[in-house]
């Protein structure tokens, strides 16, 4: 080994230095690294993979056009990021225990949270909108990087319990760039927990390109704490399954940690608060809507003779009624008394929230007067 270590690669804008199984165009191609973690898909599954692509989509839309209403509070969007969140989700094992950020909703689909439970938490009406030991995934994380370090100590106490599962740690191209993504990494380096890092690299942190966390690609890192990793086309579904697979065993098999860069793109704004044309080129997405995750996987089906109407059909069928019963719980939902944001915050009582709630409710009162003027 040379004693200088110089990077090599171009900057972490090089969106085609990727592992990947199929071309934007959707045409199969081989990859000897990936390929044989995904002998076994056939055109059945790949129809599922398929299926659970357009019904996230759909479920993301309903969202953005939920909050747009008024409906929800917030929604952060993550069309685009399909074949990221599905190939790698679809991939655990129920048993496994994954640490997603607040935009891997189809994390959370596959995982079996219930889309209609999701708006709840967008709506605030809910901390959390499902029982995290039930599905063995933690409510979604908004502080960046935070549920790195979370996943890794849930993989520590996975090596003490001697089992064979896996924890998972989502995160984003900004996070890596987080103290404690770093912090994750070393501790879960030397001690060889069973975890894998998977970093959407979705080119933007906000407003903030990728270009401004890294001068080398995200996936190159892992390697100087000790750490395997692989580059892939999140953009392709069979590619993030794969990758996946690749890592999942590594950990499964006491070879501890491995991370996943997947290279993909956020195409919608970073939340519904956010107006991306101020910050990025019409250009620049229209570039990515001829990598689109799902037309890509149709293409393939079409060309093995495996994509006909009827089961197009039946898909969007079932992304209406998806889509219908995300809708239903949101107007439904009952807007709870705003002081009861602090409840189930705490088992035990606590000081500081006390304070908050004491605080809040001065706030509260304050409106009384103008609702009693506004009567009158
Ligand atoms: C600790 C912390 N700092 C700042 C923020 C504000 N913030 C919310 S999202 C975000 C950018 C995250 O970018 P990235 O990790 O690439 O994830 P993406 O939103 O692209 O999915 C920031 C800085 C936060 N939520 N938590
Ligand atoms: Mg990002």
């Amino acid at each position: 080994m040379t004693h200088t270590l110089t990077p090599t690669a171009d900057p972490a804008t090089d969106i085609d230095d990727v592992a990947r199984l199929l071309t934007p165009d959707g045409e199969r191609i081989s990859d000897p690294d990936l390929e044989r973690w995904v002998a076994d898909i056939d055109a059945a599954a790949l129809r599922g993979l398929y299926r659970d692509m357009v019904l996230l989509r759909r479920i993301d839309t309903e969202g953005v056009a939920l909050q747009r209403q008024g409906q929800l509070g917030l929604w952060p969007p993550c069309q685009g990021q399909e074949a990221t969140q599905i190939g790698t989700a679809r991939a655990l094992r129920a048993d496994d225990f994954a640490f997603p950020s607040y935009r891997e909703t189809g994390v959370v689909y596959a995982r079996g949270g219930k889309p209609s439970d999701f708006v709840l938490a967008w709506r605030g009406e809910e901390h959390s909108t499902y029982d995290p030991y039930e599905l063995n995934t933690a409510t979604q994380q908004i502080i960046i990087g935070a549920q790195s370090l979370h996943a890794v100590g849930y993989a520590m106490g996975i090596q003490r319990d001697a089992t064979d599962q896996v924890s998972v740690a989502y995160f984003g191209d900004g996070a890596s760039s987080q103290g404690d993504v770093n912090e994750a990494m070393v501790f879960a380096s030397s001690f060889g927990a069973p975890v894998v890092f998977v970093c959407t690299n979705n080119q933007w942190a906000i407003s903030e390109p990728v270009t401004v966390q890294a001068r080398f690609p995200i996936a190159g890192r892992a390697p100087g704490f000790g750490i395997p990793s692989m580059r892939v086309d999140g953009n392709d579904v069979l590619a993030c399954l794969a990758a996946m697979r690749w890592a999942i065993d590594n950990a499964r098999r006491g070879n501890g940690p491995a991370f996943i860069e997947a290279v993909t793109y956020r195409m919608g704004p970073h939340t519904t608060s956010d107006d991306p044309t101020r910050y990025r080129g019409k250009e620049e997405v229209e570039s990515w809507r001829r990598r689109d995750p799902i037309s890509r996987v149709e293409a393939l089906l079409r060309s093995l003779g495996e994509f006909d109407e009827d089961f197009a059909a039946a898909v969007a069928r079932d992304a209406d009624a998806l889509a219908a019963e995300v809708r239903e719980a949101a107007m439904s939902a009952r807007t709870r008394e705003p002081l009861s944001v602090l409840d189930n915050v705490y088992a035990e009582p606590h000081a500081g929230l006390d304070e908050q709630r004491e605080w809040f409710g001065a706030y509260l009162d304050g409106f009384a007067p103008a609702a009693e003027e506004a009567g009158r």
